[in-house]
């Protein structure tokens, strides 16, 4: 059983995960910026699948070496569709974890988001073109949405548990095995 999900949401300045987060957890947006300070933590309980999960949601991690974040059951990479470097950004951190990634056990999933999904018209290239670099190549989660107008943001989230719990359960079972195999052992 998983006690708290750990969720760390990351990416370049400006490009919505305060937006994402809030949406999600209140219903609300602003579109005034206010830029998170070193980092905000959100403690939120949710449902999912009738089941009730206390979370974890890192806003903005800094330091991707320290050890919370490689503690992490999930990480979503944020970048904003109308800005190439943030993309960059994304790529940059997804290159961190992987380098961070302690064992074979670690095997934390990765959804990259592209947010602000309300001004595609500046999508600076087509979706699909990023949408097959994330999942074929990086072997991660990809979406989009907009924090604005609330469109995708609870999917993204739905999403998010569904594959943490899985890697979560995953995790579980292989140090169980390894926890009878050294029973049976002595
Ligand atoms: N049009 C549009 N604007 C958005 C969307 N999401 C966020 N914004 C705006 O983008 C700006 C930055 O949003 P934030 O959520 O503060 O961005 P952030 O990534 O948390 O920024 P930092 O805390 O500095 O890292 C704000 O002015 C938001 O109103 C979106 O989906 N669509
Ligand atoms: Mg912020």
């Amino acid at each position: 059983m998983v006690e708290t999900l750990k969720v760390a949401v990351l990416g370049a300045p400006k490009v919505g995960k305060t937006a994402i987060i809030r949406q999600f957890l209140y219903n609300d947006f602003t579109e005034t910026y206010s830029p998170t300070g070193s980092r905000d933590i959100y403690r939120p309980s949710v449902i999912y699948s009738g089941n009730m999960y206390d979370m974890r949601i890192v806003d903005k991690w800094s330091d991707l070496k320290c050890h919370g974040l490689r503690n992490t059951n999930a990480y979503v990479l944020v970048y904003d569709i109308c800005n190439p470097e943030s993309f960059e950004y994304v790529k940059m951190i997804q290159q961190q974890i992987l380098e961070n990634r302690t064992g074979g056990a670690n095997k934390a999933p990765i959804i990259v988001v592209g947010n602000k999904r309300d001004q595609q018209k500046q999508h600076f290239t087509p979706r699909r073109t990023l949408s097959a670099l994330v999942k074929k190549s990086w072997k991660c989660g990809y979406m989009e949405c907009s924090a604005k107008y609330n469109w995708h943001v609870v999917l993204l989230f739905k999403e998010l548990l569904s594959s943490a719990l899985a890697a979560a359960n995953t995790a579980m079972r292989l140090q169980g095995t390894l926890h009878t195999t050294r029973c049976s052992l002595m």
